[in-house]
């Protein structure tokens, strides 16, 4: 895939990210650094470039540094060895934040709470895409409504889980060994769900699809593609996207790029 890279004109108000703008101009073939502290490379696709010669990104619900230097990449774990010992798990701000982050994302009707009918939601806007097979789409749905009874109990619309149950919830998920294991596989259906030609990789016009399906503007797919994408080719694989975006609910560690998963942290 041929990218445009961002040419000119970076700048940034500040130093941290919180509260920052980047305003770029897009130029073919050509890379710069924005900031040895942000991402390598801005990155964007030719059809970006094509619907707009300019962009201005705000990065700043992305926590206070997008990409820092000791971030940990394609290395990280994907076990749970590097977390806290069952019982003292998921007493960080940080981790309460992006579990409050999903269940906004969850909340599709955004009232605030999560139903069943949320769910259905979500989901059919990822089997809209077209892209999943009759067994997969039949096993996602049934997968989230097993989950749904079994830990919520009955699918009715005065069935409704709050933040702080949601919250609770989370915690007991993450200190309990074979609960967190289990935990987001529907992850996968996600992925096959936006790989709009079946490559077993995810492009950047796809994981925009994935974004739009969440609700979340095509400004955040870009932040959060760049992110992920960290070796640059312009491709996450399935392990890669499974990989983040169960992070994203299981580290309390900042420095892992899996909190840009699920676009923008709520404050
Ligand atoms: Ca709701
Ligand atoms: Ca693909």
């Amino acid at each position: 895939m041929a990218f445009s890279l961002i040419r000119n004109g970076v700048r940034l108000s500040r130093n941290t990210f919180d509260k920052q703008l980047v305003f770029c101009n897009f130029s073919n073939g050509v890379k710069r650094e924005l900031s040895t502290n942000m991402f390598k490379t801005c990155r964007c696709t030719t059809s970006l470039l094509a619907t707009s010669l300019s962009c201005q990104l705000s990065l700043r619900d992305y926590g206070k540094q997008a990409k820092p230097k000791n971030a940990k990449y394609s290395s990280e774990s994907e076990s749970d060895s590097d977390l806290d010992e069952p019982g003292h798990r998921g007493e960080s701000d940080f981790w309460r934040r992006k579990i409050r982050t999903f269940h906004n994302i969850i909340d599709v009707n955004k009232d605030g709470v999560i139903s069943f009918h949320d769910f259905e939601l979500l989901i059919e806007r990822f089997v809209a895409l077209g892209n999943l097979s009759e067994k997969d789409t039949q096993d996602f749905r049934e997968l989230i409504k097993e989950w749904w009874i079994k830990r919520w109990g009955e699918i009715t619309p005065y069935n409704l889980v709050t933040v702080e149950k949601y919250l609770e919830y989370m915690h007991h998920v993450l200190n309990d060994r074979k609960l967190v294991r289990r935990a987001h596989s529907f992850i996968p259906y996600i992925f096959r769900a936006i790989d709009k030609d079946q490559s077993g990789s995810i492009t950047y016009e796809e994981y925009k699809l994935f974004f739009d399906c969440l609700g979340l503007p095509e400004k955040d797919a870009i932040l959060a593609f760049r992110a992920i994408d960290s070796n640059g080719d312009g491709k996450i694989t399935i392990k890669e996207f499974v990989k983040h975006g169960r992070d994203f609910f299981v580290t309390e560690d900042e420095n892992r790029i899996s909190k840009y998963f699920w676009g923008p942290l709520v404050q």
